[in-house]
């Protein structure tokens, strides 16, 4: 789930090894993790490794090396699922005559993947035993041509400047005061959400004691559980959805919103409230909208149920939001994975028109 508030595990800090097949990346993770050289074949397939501290805690940093087969996607989609603290660009100045473009590209994956923002990026010549930089190249000038935050010269085999890289890079790596609490009360919320999840699941009564807040991280967790990915939008200002779910439809990026009302019993959106959010879907040119509400709706809008779902929005009461509930829990139990396509799923257990 990607939000201001967003629950996160309690993760390691994470560093990614870019660069070319054959630029070192390996044999640097092995000497950055076991301070030794060995000799590596290409890798294929992203590889872990622990980066050794002094400190011995148990956030030990973990280096990443993507593989090298990748395509432009998977590199991408590999960078969002790392998320990484500290990126490193490896490159052979050396040998490499396309150093500016070679960079320049790499950049470009930083920057699309958004890896570009959260992280602390430093540009390392690797195999620098094998002869000086090729050219008259600066990588200094480089490095502040695209941005990096810190520059290194680096040898595997010999281990030259290993030490001043782990440093910067342990530095880089150390979560922030206010990271750490951001951290904790993101943990409780996640937590908490789950928890009522379950309840709910158990008992729809128990969704007449939450607040609405909460319903909409309760709806949030059970969708990211189904396999969404999921935004949870600020509780003000959240322009007219309260979550958005995100999924690939045959390789295609759908994309839904999710409206939530939970209101006192007796109290019930009218075809103002979902004509609203229609549009709203049909501007924002979504694959779909759902609106949930735990009281129900009233008369006006049970008469339009037709209408608005030709306009692939789909209306939900409580059966509905126990029903997402229920699913989270099968999943947890690992009891269940879904068979059919996530957007099926989303609209399942919804209002169709014979019904109203
Ligand atoms: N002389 C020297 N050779 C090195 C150094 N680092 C790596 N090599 C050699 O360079 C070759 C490629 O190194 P790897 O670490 O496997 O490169 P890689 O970036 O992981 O390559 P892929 O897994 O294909 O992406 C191997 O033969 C390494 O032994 C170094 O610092 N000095
Ligand atoms: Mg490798």
């Amino acid at each position: 789930m990607t939000t201001d508030d967003t629950p996160t595990e309690p993760v390691s800090p994470k560093i990614v090894l870019l660069g070319q097949s054959g630029v070192g990346k390996s044999a640097l993770a092995i000497r950055l993790s076991g301070d030794e050289f060995r000799e590596t074949a290409s890798t294929h397939g992203a590889q872990s490794h622990i980066l050794q501290t002094p400190d011995d805690d148990n956030k030990q940093p973990v280096i990443f090396e993507l593989g090298s087969e990748k395509s432009r996607n998977e590199i991408l989609s590999s960078l969002k699922e790392i998320a990484a603290n500290v990126a490193l660009l490896l490159v052979d100045p050396t040998r490499d005559k396309e150093l500016h473009e070679n960079i320049q590209a790499w950049k470009s994956y930083l920057i699309d993947s958004g890896t570009d923002t959260r992280s602390t990026q430093m540009l390392v010549a690797a195999r620098m035993d094998r002869g000086g930089v090729f050219g008259n190249t600066s990588l200094e000038e480089l490095a502040r041509e695209f941005s990096f935050d810190g520059v290194f010269q680096t040898s595997a085999k010999t281990a030259n400047g290993i030490q001043e890289l782990r440093s910067a890079v342990v530095e880089a790596a150390r979560p922030r005061d206010d990271e750490v609490a951001r951290d904790s009360v993101a943990r409780v919320v996640q937590t908490m959400a789950e928890t009522l999840c379950r309840l709910v699941a158990k008992d729809a009564d128990a969704l007449d004691q939450i607040e609405w807040r909460e319903l909409e991280r309760i709806i949030a967790v059970a969708l990211d559980a189904i396999g969404f990915t999921v935004e949870l939008t600020p509780g003000s200002k959240d322009g007219g959805k309260d979550v958005v779910a995100n999924c690939a439809v045959r390789n295609n990026e759908h994309t839904y919103y999710i409206e939530i009302k939970h209101w006192r019993k007796g109290d019930r959106p009218g075809p103002n409230h979902v004509s609203d959010f229609v549009e709203l879907n049909v501007r924002d040119e979504t694959d779909g909208g759902l609106f949930l509400s735990s009281s129900g709706f009233t008369n006006g809008v049970y008469g339009q149920v037709g209408e608005i779902s030709r306009q692939r929005v789909r209306l939900g009461e409580r059966e509905k939001i126990v029903s997402l509930c229920q699913h989270f829990v099968r999943r947890e139990e690992g009891m269940w994975y879904p068979t059919q396509p996530l957007p099926e799923l989303l609209f399942a257990d919804t209002l169709n028109i014979g019904q109203a």
